[in-house]
């Protein structure tokens, strides 16, 4: 069994518990320095002192996606803005990013927990680990990256797309090990299949999935298309990124690194602690992270964590179940999270825009596709064919511009979308997960 960091891999439950309230306390601690946090828990008296065991996290109120917009930029962090080092950024619901800022420690340390999950996946030195998923503020790219040279592999950082070219470097470069989104991996297996080559052209042997929902069903379809294992790799970047829980091979889960974060499942509801094995909300609290500590932060993704402790890995670490769903209506294409909102705001702002849009989601050829059918004004409609050409690609620019990818734009006629008759259903998602 090969591990990163045998040590820590294979804490006892007892040890993990003593490590993880001794690191609670120092996060309570560092959290204090932001103002955010300062405020939040001052007006609730809590301090390190209102923990004397694990339990106590439970006084602390919930961290959610809307509190860290409403604390853009910088209320959530906890250290000067000379020793941040880097910042990531990702999609909020109306324009409003959420930054998460780090220090070199939280980058060592971020870096070292991904490298625990490539081992973990049986890469070593000598392998070559071709990075697909897209580099820039999105997590995917340069947050496994960084764990990929750690390990010794070589590291080929190509981002999303260019298929062909992708394609040539598995037999050029001879990789081994590649990190994509499943919806990609099966528009890639297309091309393979076009280009008339097949798996045993190149010396693939893992490939690593994450960054947005799949199937088991779709897992098993790509293991038999590529005839290797796919492990899957879940993390979201308010808790760093990828890195926080990941497969071990078992088939039973992804651990959760337990020592950097502290899970909980919470009736989203409610708001009430699940017992293990139902299906709820997953919470996070970061224990080691510095440059901006997260307390009971809500994560929106649904799923279960395993009651067993214990593994055949040797690892004791708590296991996630693959991501059931989500308590929001956030929607992830081509690997780019969305909110249906980001699309309202921006179509709104446009004055020939109507009152009613709709939302289509399929996949072409394997690769998600978005159509955005929009209801404009009667007379813009009526008006001559070339400002409606006009108009189409200035609603497509805007939404590129908010949401990163490309839209194909449906101009309508007013009254031609079903009238909303209370909750508005205005995405169709036609996608086989
Ligand atoms: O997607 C981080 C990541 C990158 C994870 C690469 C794994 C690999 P965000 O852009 O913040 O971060 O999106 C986080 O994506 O809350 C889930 O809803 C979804 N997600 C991420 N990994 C998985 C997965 C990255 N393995 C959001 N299965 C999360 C299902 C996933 N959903």
């Amino acid at each position: 069994m090969n591990y990163w960091d045998r040590n820590i891999e294979t804490i006892g439950r007892e040890e993990l518990a003593a490590l993880q309230l001794q690191r609670l306390k120092e996060t309570v601690a560092r959290a204090l320095n932001s103002p955010y946090y300062r405020k939040v828990l001052g007006d609730n008296n809590l301090s390190p002192d209102s923990i004397r065991s694990l339990d106590d996290l439970r006084r602390f109120p919930f961290t959610a996606k809307d509190d860290l917009r409403a604390s853009y930029p910088r209320a959530l962090l906890a250290v000067d803005r000379e020793e941040v080092v880097r910042m990531h950024a990702s999609s909020g619901t109306t324009g409003q990013s959420t930054v998460v800022y780090h220090n070199l420690q939280d980058l060592e340390n971020w870096t070292g927990l991904v490298a625990r999950c490539l081992v973990m996946a049986g890469a070593t030195r000598g392998d070559v680990f071709q990075n697909m998923m897209s580099y820039g503020l999105f997590t995917g790219g340069i947050g496994l990256h960084y764990g990929a040279e750690r390990v010794g592999m070589m590291v080929i950082p190509i981002g999303g797309g260019n298929t062909h070219r992708q394609i040539q470097f598995f037999q050029d470069f001879g990789t081994t090990i590649i990190h994509i989104t499943p919806s990609y991996a099966l528009h890639v297996s297309d091309v393979i299949r076009d280009l008339g080559l097949s798996p045993d052209d190149f010396r693939l042997r893992v490939l690593i999935f994450g960054a947005e929902p799949y199937s088991e069903a779709t897992r098993e379809k790509l293991e038999q298309l590529y005839r290797v294992r796919a492990l899957n790799c879940y993390g979201l970047s308010e808790m760093n990124g990828p890195g926080v829980a990941f497969e071990c091979g078992m088939n039973e889960g992804m651990h959760v690194w337990e020592d950097s974060y502290i899970v909980e499942v919470i009736d989203p509801e409610s708001g009430d602690l699940l017992p293990p094995g139902d299906e709820g909300e997953i919470v996070f609290t970061t224990l080691t992270r510095e440059a901006m500590p997260l307390i009971r932060y809500r994560s929106r993704d649904l799923a279960r964590l395993y009651e067993r402790t214990d593994c055949s890995c040797g690892r004791n670490f708590r296991r996630l179940s693959r991501i059931i769903g989500r308590t929001d209506d956030m929607l992830i294409v081509r690997g780019v999270n969305v909110f249906p909102s980001q699309i309202e705001h921006e179509l709104m702002r446009i004055p020939e825009v109507g009152t009613n849009y709709q939302i289509l989601l399929d996949r072409v050829e394997n690769l998600d596709r978005m159509t955005v059918r929009v209801e404009i004004t009667g007379r813009t409609f009526h008006g001559e064919v070339g400002e409606l050409r006009l108009l189409k690609k200035k609603i497509e620019h805007a939404l590129k511009e908010e949401i990163l990818i490309t839209t194909e734009i449906e101009l309508m006629e007013p009254g031609a979308l079903p009238p909303s008759q209370g909750k508005a259903k205005r995405v169709i998602d036609n996608r086989e997960m």
